[in-house]
């Protein structure tokens, strides 16, 4: 169930906060709600995870949805120093950091193991995924951006690839890290619908076919009610075009 409501700002921008709460949403009270911020799309980024974790563990939440040029106005005087998306507790603080903030939903849903070890088995493939997705590079201009980004996917995007294949392959069961989603595979999924959706600059839909553990590990996220659940809320689907 989501309420929006959107607030137009004088040049015609907007930023619609929904409020996003599952059938079983605990909180009534608006003051008992988080409030999550970050741009304004609910499939793909940084957010998705996230939101699926609150969504999943029944948490009432507003969901902030700024514009680039709401961010871009925003950062110029001097808010979101570390970018999005951010946290903002019931009790007031704000907390940035999206794989912090998606450890903390994650345990919130159940969704990041208790066991010590599956635990590190769920930290690798994160920071794996992190360190992939912060070290795609940009370039001065188009021609710059795309040599750039076919050469990271030649090499490095390859060799992390080759990492998170590996330890699917290492780490029992059928989800990244055992036989249910947990918030390894929604991390990884932030990378592999990413580029199953051909949204990833200069790199082609099909990149991932060469590692059929990570497709198969898409292909069950995909349809898994911990992503379809939040997103048919939304009214958004994991379909492939
Ligand atoms: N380490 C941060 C990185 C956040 C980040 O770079 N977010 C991007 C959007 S996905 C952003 O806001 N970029 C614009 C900026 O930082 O000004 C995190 O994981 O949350």
């Amino acid at each position: 169930m989501a309420e929006s409501s959107k607030v137009v700002h004088a040049n015609g921008s907007a930023t619609v906060t929904t409020t996003v709460s599952s059938n079983h949403a605990t909180a009534a009270d608006p003051s008992s709600k988080m409030e999550f911020t970050y741009f304004a799309i609910n499939r793909g980024g940084r957010g998705l995870g996230i939101k699926c974790c609150l969504f999943k563990a029944g948490l009432a939440f507003d969901d902030v949805q700024l514009t680039f040029e709401e961010f871009g106005k925003a950062k110029k005087e001097g808010k979101y120093a570390c970018g999005l998306p951010q946290l903002k507790l019931p009790n007031g603080k704000v907390f940035t950091q999206s794989f912090a903030i998606l450890r903390y939903a994650g345990k919130l849903a159940g969704l990041y193991p208790e066991d010590p070890e599956q635990a590190l088995a769920c930290d690798v493939v994160m920071d794996v995924v992190f360190d992939l997705m912060a070290k795609v590079p940009g370039g001065d201009t188009p021609d710059a951006k795309k040599k750039a980004r076919e050469e990271y996917a030649a090499t490095k995007m390859k060799n992390y690839t080759d990492e998170l294949s590996r330890l699917i392959d290492t780490n029992p069961g059928t989800f990244a890290v055992g036989n249910s989603i947990t918030i390894a595979d929604l991390a990884l999924f932030f990378y592999t619908d990413c580029i199953m959706t051909g949204n990833f600059d200069h790199v082609d839909k099909g990149y991932l076919s060469a590692w059929p553990s990570v497709v198969a590990v898409d292909a069950l996220i995909r349809k898994d009610p911990v992503v379809t659940n939040f997103l048919g809320s939304v009214g958004e689907t994991t379909d492939l075009p």
